[in-house]
């Protein structure tokens, strides 16, 4: 059973499909926490558009994920941001162990944030501060600091510590997820 199953439940009662983007830098762990939360009933649908990067897809009746890595050259940008449309809820996955990168997931984000199909509009936002169990890893209160999310006035946002080989703070976060998508129904 997938995590999600629960979310999928509830959204599957209302009718309505709701979009989940899933992204940030690659080999944060998107991936694996994807695999983690996936419905049960899920359909499954890679999508390798050109070498070098890849979308993956799933879908419930009630649940869309896209799953993209920020990465790659700058030319794979335009593939990727044409799925901001129709995100309605995004989740970011930083590699808590890696702050080499920290200040690039820091440039996507901000990049993320200023897009004109996600500037303007009250995306529920969850933060996965993901790989804590590894020994360089910082605090999500750090990785929060290091990415300046206290500046993010206008969209609900949450972030979770996570070990997503051992799928800790997962469940955290989607009952955080779930109780956004259900404030934004009512
Ligand atoms: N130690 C540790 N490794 C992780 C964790 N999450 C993912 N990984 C590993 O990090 C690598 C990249 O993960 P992946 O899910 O492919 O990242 P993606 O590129 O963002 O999809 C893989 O070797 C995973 O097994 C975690 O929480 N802790
Ligand atoms: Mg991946």
């Amino acid at each position: 059973m997938g995590l999600f199953d629960k979310l999928a439940g509830w959204l599957g009662l209302k009718k309505k499909e709701v979009h989940v983007l899933c992204l940030g830098l690659d080999n944060s762990g998107k991936t694996t926490i994807i695999n983690k939360l996936k419905p049960s009933n899920a359909q499954t649908q890679d999508i390798v558009p050109t070498i070098g990067f890849s979308i993956e897809k799933f879908k419930t009746s009630s649940l869309s994920f896209t799953v993209f890595d920020m990465s790659g050259q700058g030319k794979y940008r335009d593939l990727w941001e044409h799925y901001y449309k129709e995100g309605q809820a995004i989740i970011f996955v930083i590699d808590s162990s890696d702050k080499l990168r920290m200040v690039v997931a820091k440039e996507e984000l901000d990049t993320l944030l200023n897009h004109p199909d996600i500037k303007h509009r009250r995306l529920p936002i969850l933060f996965f501060a993901n790989k804590m169990d590894l020994r360089d890893a910082v605090s999500s209160v750090k990785v929060s600091q290091l990415l300046s999310l206290e500046n993010i006035k206008d969209k609900p946002w949450h972030i979770c510590a996570s070990d997503a080989l051992k799928g800790d703070g997962l469940q955290e976060g989607v009952d955080w997820l779930q109780d956004q998508m259900q404030a934004m129904k009512t």
